[in-house]
């Protein structure tokens, strides 16, 4: 029988039901000049029920987003079980792998409630290195909607094609500016159950929510897997590694089991 240690990542990424066809060539066109791509109905409206079910959780047990509490939750696949879905989407990793070339490792699942009167984020990508060159790039990322993104309560803005500018905002802008609307900004709002999948060198950040109800959403978020800049940990506790089937555990590149 085959080891995690003998499964290639290519082979894991095909057993996940990653293949050239699961992304068009219009998404995967978009992904490369845009730097993202908006895939629709990934989640049905009972598994958007059930995410946001085990994400409330977890939030309610570290007591996320309240008065005293931490603002987020970062590797929350080694919390819940009832993440996984999120780890393993062909479609979803289908558009991470064409950014990375196959390359990826997995940071894991990061959520952060989107509270009323949440303010604008400046402009940021979602790298400490330097920007990228010769289009080789090193992250990626997921967003999960778990429920409708609007104008009203935060939908992220995101600025296409920045990706490829090989400059980040710090590099092209004060910190106020960067708070301020980009003229090329776009709104990406979508129903619950839209993945949004970008270049996370793209120039992108939540906008301020003015609805009266929290923005619920997470990430999955992926880094080329010999990427030196990125500290993150990659690793599964050991009950996530008894749970995950060896192909998703192929997409985690820490061999240490991950302890809170
Ligand atoms: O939650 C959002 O709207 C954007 C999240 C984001 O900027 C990030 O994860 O880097």
């Amino acid at each position: 029988m085959q080891t995690e240690d003998e499964m290639t990542l290519q082979q894991a990424l095909c057993q996940l039901g990653v293949r050239d066809d699961t992304l068009t060539a219009a998404e995967k066109a978009q992904l490369d000049t845009e730097g993202y791509v908006l895939l629709q109905g990934i989640l049905s409206a009972d598994e958007v029920s059930a995410v946001r079910a085990a994400l409330e959780g977890v939030y309610a047990v570290e007591c996320t987003g309240q008065k005293d509490g931490p603002a987020e939750s970062s590797y929350m696949q080694n919390k819940t079980a009832g993440l996984d879905l999120c780890l393993t989407h062909a479609r979803v990793l289908a558009g991470i792998a064409h950014v990375l070339d196959g390359q990826i490792k997995s940071f894991g699942i990061h959520g952060r409630p989107h509270p009323p009167g949440g303010e604008q984020q400046k402009l940021h990508v979602d790298y400490n290195g330097p920007a990228p060159e010769n289009k080789r790039y090193a992250v990626a990322n997921s967003l999960w909607m778990l429920e409708d993104f609007t104008a009203q309560n935060g939908a992220t803005r995101v600025v296409p094609g920045s990706h490829l500018w090989e400059q980040r905002p710090e590099d092209a802008m004060d910190e106020e500016e960067r708070a301020q609307p980009h003229p090329d900004e776009v709104l990406v709002q979508g129903a619950a159950g839209t993945v949004v999948v970008w270049n996370s060198h793209l120039w992108h950040g939540t906008t301020a929510n003015r609805s009266d109800t929290i923005r619920h959403s997470l990430t999955s978020f992926y880094c080329r897997r010999d990427d030196p800049h990125m500290v993150f940990s990659s690793a599964l506790s050991e009950e996530a590694a008894a749970r995950l089937s060896m192909a998703a555990r192929c997409l985690f590149a820490d061999t240490q089991p991950w302890t809170p």
